[in-house]
């Protein structure tokens, strides 16, 4: 799909501001595939339509994600991991979107999963520093990502598992499993 006609289509399902978003982590995430030796391709459109569902009202999300069987410890855990694997769903049903390697950098965009794909690491990383983001640790996270995409995928992990406590909210245990995954295996 061209990049003006998926633009077009996410651009009716998102506030101006995420589009924004979404166009910095479009930008970030074609440049780490080059560099990583991604099809860029794939990266745009992963990151274009990785925030489909963020605006889906709740009782939607829910009602799909008990339809197509998908974890159901998720309804547990904050309504914000949700759009990522109905997003992944909507995106294949409502776009037409089939590209297996797209549709799981979208599912696993929110918390990860362990031993990743290439292109989930890059949606996965491109999210958290697209130049959007100002957050505490950004820059160190940026920097990480030009010279270790797994060190930047943990460091990522990190931060936001010490963002969550601090804010006394429950972790998603694939998040914490993500989070071990790298670490064990070394950074
Ligand atoms: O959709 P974005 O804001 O671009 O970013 P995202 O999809 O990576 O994260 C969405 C939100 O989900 C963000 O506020 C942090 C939160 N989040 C990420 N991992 C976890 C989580 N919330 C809980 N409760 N548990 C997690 O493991
Ligand atoms: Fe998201
Ligand atoms: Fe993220
Ligand atoms: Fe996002």
């Amino acid at each position: 799909m061209e990049r003006e006609t998926a633009l077009k289509i996410v651009e009716k399902q998102i506030t101006e501001h995420r589009y924004l978003h979404t166009i910095g982590v479009m930008e970030t995430a074609i440049q780490l595939a080059q560099k990583y030796g991604e099809d860029p391709k794939k990266a745009e459109i992963a990151a274009i339509f990785h925030d489909y569902a963020k605006f889906r009202p709740k009782d939607e999300m829910k009602q799909i994600i008990i339809d197509q069987k998908m974890p159901i410890q998720l309804l547990d855990y904050n309504s914000e991991l949700w759009h990522a694997p109905v997003g992944a769903y909507l995106v294949e049903k409502e776009v037409g979107i089939t590209d297996q390697d797209v549709l799981g950098a979208i599912k696993y965009h929110t918390s990860g999963r362990p031993n990743m794909a290439l292109l989930e690491k890059i949606i996965y990383v491109a999210d958290y520093i697209e130049p959007g983001r100002h957050f505490p640790g950004v820059e160190e996270v940026r920097e990480l990502a030009q010279t270790n995409l797994d060190k930047a995928l943990l460091k990522s992990l990190q931060n936001t598992i010490q963002f969550l406590m601090k804010k006394n909210q429950a972790v998603y245990p694939d998040t914490i499993e993500t989070y071990n995954f790298y670490i064990l295996k070394g950074g």
